[in-house]
């Protein structure tokens, strides 16, 4: 049966990867993110396929949101899938050196955004007794690493969210799921730092990442598991990622 689906951040990365992977299934989507020339781009490619209706909305305007979400058109109302992807890392300088409108803008994003949307769609799923919120966390959330101050606090925050939110939604029918990824090839190094391309390109040089594609055929996988089933957490590297030894600090005394 198809499903209505938002996906937010959907101009890019996992998030289009994730809006072609569903339209392939035939469920209705609703596209949302800032960049509307982007979004348009994938809603004419997608278009012949599914019904779309698209949001050029930034997750971090509440009252935006807000407008949106209670909104939606008849045939997109009832949303079945929350697919909360719209996020960013900013920066890898260690914390003492960061810029705090940096740190502000992930939190916003990556945490007050997915709440907005959550927190808006959560009473219609509750309602209906059916719906399942994804939410797309990160190894860095489990995983410390130099530089990745607040955005691994806002994918830990992502992480415990989910569970705490299985704790209220038990035996609403409703599911929740965390699916953390590491090391993936999109716009998001780009975006980390800045538009310099070459830095970018260097976190993907010689090794073989997680593409879009491959998230976006795990977290369809999710969303199909038949009703009774949660996937609560799953974290997903390259073959070509694994931890490292902890490090040490060494300074030659006198
Ligand atoms: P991309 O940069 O390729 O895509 C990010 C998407 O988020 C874009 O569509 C962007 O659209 C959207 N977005 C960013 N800020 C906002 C905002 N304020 N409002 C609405 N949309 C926004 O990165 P990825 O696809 O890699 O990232 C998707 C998610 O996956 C993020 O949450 C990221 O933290 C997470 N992730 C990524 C990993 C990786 O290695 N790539 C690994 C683990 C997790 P627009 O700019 O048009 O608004
Ligand atoms: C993205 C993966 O390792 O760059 O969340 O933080 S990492």
């Amino acid at each position: 049966m198809a499903r209505t689906v938002l996906i937010t951040g959907a101009s890019a990365g996992f998030g289009a990867a994730c809006a072609r992977a569903f339209a392939a299934r035939g469920d209705r989507l609703i596209l949302a993110a800032r960049r509307a020339g982007r979004l348009q781009a994938l809603v004419d490619e997608l278009a012949g396929q599914v019904p779309i209706h698209s949001l050029v909305l930034d997750v971090r305007d509440r009252a935006a949101v807000e407008r949106a979400l209670t909104s939606l058109p008849a045939p997109f109302a009832e949303v079945d899938v929350l697919v909360n992807n719209a996020g960013l890392a900013l920066g890898l300088e260690p914390a003492y050196r960061t810029d705090l409108d940096d740190w502000e803008t992930m939190v916003d994003t990556n945490i007050k955004g997915l709440m907005y949307c959550t927190r808006l769609l959560l009473p219609g799923m509750v309602a209906r007794r059916r719906g399942h919120v994804i939410n797309i966390g990160s190894t860095a959330g489990d995983w410390p690493y130099p530089g990745g101050n607040v955005y691994g606090g806002s994918k830990a925050f992502v992480a415990q969210f989910t569970r705490n939110l299985r704790a209220d939604l038990l035996g609403t029918g409703v599911r929740a799921s965390c699916v953390a990824p590491g090391m993936a090839e999109t716009e998001f190094s780009l975006v980390r730092f800045k538009g310099a391309a070459e830095r970018a390109d260097q976190v993907y040089a010689d090794t073989h990442p997680l593409s879009a594609e491959d998230l976006a055929q795990i977290i369809l996988w999710v969303a199909d598991q038949p009703p009774h089933v949660n996937i609560n957490s799953l974290e997903v590297m390259s073959v070509d990622q694994a931890w490292g030894h902890l490090a040490v600090h060494r300074e030659k005394k006198g």
